[in-house]
This record gives structure tokens, C-alpha cells and sequence, in this order.
């Protein structure tokens, strides 16, 4: 075997590359700069120290344009870097969720995974690269802001530039080089299996299967993204769907059909036309990009929302055979998302947690066991089995819900709703906007919110009076490692429990991106259209941002 030697190329530093909520996404074009990919990469490494020396990395992404670049790129540097072994998804393909199952399962050292997750693909879209820890979750704060450090006094990567890449990840096996003076060691592999073990340790599938068959009619969407093959091989060939008629848009493409692969009743507009157009179906479901995010529909396209998605699984959980085995320790959810699952909680006598955006906050309380399950409005939901968001584990979990209840999705909803009282959500998104408009636009909301006389002052509009009881911005105490998470979000909080919130997406690749979510609680009126009821709030949030004036949107570009 022939002995390569690595060399440290001389760099310099960008100033862009701060992770965001969920790693360092930014247009492809971004990436290919001669550098900008290799300087990120070894900042990783830096951040990692003494971790690096013999460390074992998983490598996986999305399946999207540059996929294949970037993973040759990182074998070069991590051979360079003294990694003893890398762990890659065959053609680089593995969704994020796989990843942190991965990373738990053979216990290696980190993750690296690529994706930009709902965010286009293709030349001109956007790719990203994020790292994940070795409890299998995205890397906390403290180590993102080290990696940004590191990454703006960069001098030099390692890098073996006579490592052939070339072919390397496209067949499943074991490749075993000689890099100065040591073994560094390339592992092909499926990249479902792991996977689908896991899913078929937690869930029964031979219930979910029956049900399946009988026929409940599935329609299951992957968008075009990485998560096509994990659905052939668990809804197709594990559960007897019909390749047909039960699952669509398998095909993985390295730019999603030129779509955005983002499950949401815009974006996923053909699911849920198909779905209203033939009423045979009884439950949609969609994905994004990397196979974090879901939606679930019900007959007729009946729309469930993440955060109430996130309370029915929670109040059903005795059903799926994990919890039934591990038990079940607390609930969470992201700050934005509404409160149904708290009253599950309350309910249940289960510890209850608010977290910042981003499903890295939810690692530690699951690394502590004392968090089960958790949502976030952006159709995530996930538990403890792994520490990322798992779209595909709450299809299962619906399925397992519903075969247990024999009741409909709809009929499901109706139950929790009248038991529990229902929350009505929306979620304004204004994309692309001009960075200075949607920073000024935060910066007078903040000094309005927290300003003396705004608790207790009075909001209008159409015939609706809400009375604020709290203005802020959001911040977070870790309640394991009491790391402080701030600017989280500004908060209008009104007597009757309504709720306003701003923030700015740490998603976006471009501009800056402006959230305004709004949140209502109804005892018993549950039967409205949740666009009617919310919208004397909305129109008081506009007002009170001035939104319109400082970005100069008159409407937003998303609204879920
Ligand atoms: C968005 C969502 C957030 C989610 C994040 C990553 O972040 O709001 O809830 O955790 O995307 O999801 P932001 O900062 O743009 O609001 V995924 O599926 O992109 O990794
Ligand atoms: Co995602």
C-alpha cells in the first residue's frame, strides 16, 4: 500500500462562517470558493482539540449538489488531522436523523453531516455543514462559537492531496490507507440499516403493518430528498405498502426537482392536492430535505399542526413499545411553538421544558433523562431514542397511535381537542428581507417591549382586546449545565394567554429572514378556522413591529 503524506496548506480566514441555529448553511457558490469549504472543516478539527488524534467520524448528508466535493474534501482533512476512521453513507448519503442514530450506536467521537435540511438545492441554492457531538446531537453553543472563532484566525488545513477519493464512497466496504505512518481507515455503508433497526426496536411493526394492509391508505412524500430510500425500505418492503400508490417523489435529487423540500401545506402543495383530490387517502406525511422535519395530514388533506401533533404522540406514548420499555421522563418544546403539549404534561405529572429554537437545546435534558419527547412548531418532532428531530419516527409513531386508537386522524384530534381545549398557531415568514430594515425592526420592538408602560397596555383590532402581562426577550438557563442562551426571541405575552413572537431566522442563507408566530388558546370554541381566530393578533403584531415599514413587505412569503 502506498504511504501518503498529509501537508498544511497555508489559508485565510473568512469572517462568515458562524453557525446558525443549525450549522453553517450559505449559498453553494459560497462553499466553492477556493478555501471556504477546507477552512471550515479544519476549524471543526480545531475546535475538537485533543479529540481529533484516533477519532472515529461519521460523514452523511442530504444527497444535494456539492454533496460529493465536500465529503471528498473532509476525507482529505480528516486523514490529515489524525482521524483513525470515518464512517460514510454510501454516495454520502445519510439523513440527519440517521447520523445522530449512527454516532449513538457505534459511539464515535462526532458526526459531520451536509445539509442545508428544507432549504433548496442545486448550483445555485444553498448547501451546509454542521457537526454533531457524540451524544449524537447538534454541537451546543460553546462549541459553535469556538468553531466560529477558530475559523477567523485560521493560517493552514492539513490535507493529503494524494488520497484518491474518486469512486471511493460509491461502494459499500472497508478502505484501509497508509497516512503518515499511520492507518486511516474509510467505511462504507448502507445507509438505511442502522436506521431501520432502530425504528423497528421502538416501534411494533407488525401492528403498523397490519394496519397497512387493511387497507389504511398512506401517502408518504419524500420531496425528492434523502429520506426516499429510508421510506422504500421501511413503508415498502417492511410494511407492505404499495410502491405505487403509498409513497411518492423517492427518487433523491441533488436539487429536490428544483423545489424547496419543506413539509409544510405550501411547499408540499402536490401532497396535499393529492391527498383533497383523492379521499381514499387517510394520512399524507412529508419530509424535508435530510429527514428531519414532518407533516401529517389526515383525510381530506386535515391539516395537524406540529405543535399539536406534538401533544396527541405525547399524550398516546404507552402504545409505542419504547416508551412502554424506557418509560417515559419529560416533555418539551421549542419557545415559539404553542402550549398544547404542556397541558399533556400538567396532566400527566411530567417535567416540562421551554427551550430556545433549535433542536440543540433538547440534548442535554435527554442526556440527563429527563426529557422523552419534544417539538418544535417547524414540524419537528423527536425523543430520546436519538438527538435530532426524526421525521420519519413520527409517521411511525402516528401509525402506531392509530392502529391502537382505530380511530382518524381527524377523530384523533377532535378527541385531544375536546379534552384538552385547543391551541390555534400560525406562523408569518417574511424571507430574504433586507438585513438592515429587519435588524432596526428588532431593535425598536425590543426597546418598545421592554420599555416602562408596556405591561398592562391595551392592543385592538377587529372588535378583540388583548391586555399585555409581559414583554421580552427571550433567554434560557440550561437546567443541567446553566449555560445561558439569549436573544432568544421577543416575547408579547397578553393576559388571556395569547402570544406574540419575533425572531430572526439562523437558517437562512441570504438576507435575513423575520418570524412572526402567534399563538391562541380556545376551551371549547375549537371548531373555527385558526386563520380567523388569529387574526386580530396579527394584525396587532404588524402594528405594533411595524413591520411593513421597516421591511417593506406587505405580506409575507410563507405562511404555515
Ligand atoms: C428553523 C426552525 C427551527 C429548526 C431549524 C432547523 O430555524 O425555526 O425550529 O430547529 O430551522 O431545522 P430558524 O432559525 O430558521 O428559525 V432543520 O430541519 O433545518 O435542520
Ligand atoms: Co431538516
Amino acid at each position: 500500500m502506498a504511504e501518503l503524506k498529509s501537508i498544511s496548506v497555508p489559508t485565510t480566514p473568512f469572517d462568515d462562517q458562524k453557525p446558525g441555529t443549525s450549522g453553517l448553511r450559505k449559498k453553494v457558490k459560497v462553499f466553492q470558493q477556493n478555501h471556504y469549504t477546507e477552512n471550515f472543516v479544519q476549524s471543526i478539527f480545531n475546535a475538537l482539540g485533543c479529540k481529533v488524534k484516533n477519532s472515529v467520524i461519521v460523514v452523511g448528508g442530504d444527497g444535494r449538489y456539492y454533496l460529493k466535493e465536500a465529503i471528498s474534501h473532509i476525507i482529505k482533512i480528516a486523514a490529515a488531522n489524525q482521524v483513525s476512521k470515518l464512517i460514510i453513507g454510501q454516495n454520502g448519503i445519510i439523513s440527519t436523523p440517521a447520523v445522530s442514530s449512527l454516532i449513538r450506536s457505534n459511539k464515535t467521537t462526532g458526526g459531520i453531516v451536509l445539509t442545508a435540511s428544507h432549504n433548496p438545492g442545486g448550483i445555485n441554492n444553498d448547501f451546509g455543514i454542521k457537526y454533531n457531538c457524540e451524544n449524537g446531537g447538534p454541537a451546543p453553543d460553546n462549541v459553535t462559537n469556538e468553531i466560529f472563532e477558530l475559523s477567523k484566525k485560521i493560517k493552514e488545513f492539513k490535507y493529503v492531496p494524494d488520497l484518491k477519493t474518486c469512486g471511493l464512497i460509491e461502494t459499500i466496504g472497508v478502505t484501509t490507507f497508509k497516512v503518515d505512518g499511520r492507518d486511516f481507515v474509510v467505511e462504507v455503508i448502507d445507509s438505511v440499516e442502522n436506521y431501520v433497526n432502530l425504528m423497528k426496536d421502538i416501534f411494533d411493526f407488525g401492528k403498523i403493518k397490519k394496519l397497512v394492509n387493511q387497507p389504511f391508505n398512506i401517502l408518504i412524500d419524500s420531496m425528492h430528498g434523502v429520506t426516499g430510500r429510508y421510506v422504500e425500505r421501511i413503508f415498502v418492503e417492511e410494511l407492505g405498502a404499495d410502491v405505487n400508490k403509498n409513497v411518492t417523489h423517492t427518487e433523491t435529487l441533488e436539487d429536490f426537482g428544483g423545489e424547496h423540500p419543506d413539509p409544510n401545506l405550501t411547499y408540499a402543495k402536490s401532497l396535499v392536492d393529492k391527498v383533497k383530490a383523492d379521499t381514499s387517502y387517510d394520512l399524507g406525511a412529508a419530509f424535508d430535505g435530510d429527514g428531519d422535519r414532518n407533516m401529517i395530514l389526515g383525510k381530506n388533506a386535515f391539516f395537524v399542526t406540529p405543535s399539536d401533533s406534538l401533544a396527541v404522540i405525547a399524550n398516546n406514548l404507552e402504545c409505542i413499545p419504547y416508551f412502554k420499555k424506557n418509560g417515559v421522563k419529560g416533555f418539551a418544546r421549542s419557545m415559539p411553538t404553542a402550549g398544547a403539549v404542556d397541558r399533556v404534561a400538567q396532566k400527566l405529572g411530567k417535567e416540562f421544558f421551554e427551550t430556545p429554537t433549535g433542536w440543540k437545546y433538547f440534548g442535554n435534558l435527554m442526556d440527563a433523562e429527563r426529557l422523552s419527547l419534544c417539538g418544535e412548531e417547524s414540524f419537528g418532532t423527536g425523543s430520546d431514542h436519538i438527538r435530532e428531530k426524526d421525521g420519519i419516527w413520527a409517521v411511525l409513531a402516528w401509525l402506531q397511535i392509530i392502529e391502537h386508537k382505530n380511530m382518524s386522524v381527524e377523530e384523533i384530534l377532535n378527541e385531544h381537542w375536546c379534552q384538552y381545549g385547543r391551541n390555534f398557531f400560525t406562523r408569518y415568514d417574511y424571507e430574504e428581507c433586507e438585513g438592515k430594515g429587519a435588524n432596526d425592526m428588532m431593535a425598536t420592538l425590543e426597546s418598545m417591549l421592554t420599555s416602562s408602560g408596556f405591561v398592562g397596555r391595551e392592543f385592538s383590532s377587529l372588535g378583540k382586546t388583548y391586555k399585555v402581562k409581559v414583554g421580552d426577550n427571550f433567554s434560557y438557563v440550561d437546567p443541567i449545565d446553566k449555560s445561558v442562551a439569549k436573544n432568544q426571541g421577543l416575547r408579547v405575552l397578553f393576559e388571556d394567554g395569547s402570544r406574540l413572537v419575533f425572531r430572526l431566522s439562523g437558517t437562512g442563507s441570504s438576507g435575513a429572514t423575520v418570524r412572526l408566530y402567534v399563538d391562541s388558546y380556545e376551551q371549547s370554541n375549537f371548531k373555527n378556522d385558526a386563520q380567523d381566530i388569529l387574526k386580530p393578533l396579527v394584525n396587532i403584531a404588524l402594528e405594533m413591529s411595524q413591520l411593513q415599514k421597516f421591511t417593506g413587505r406587505d405580506a409575507p412569503t410563507v405562511i404555515t
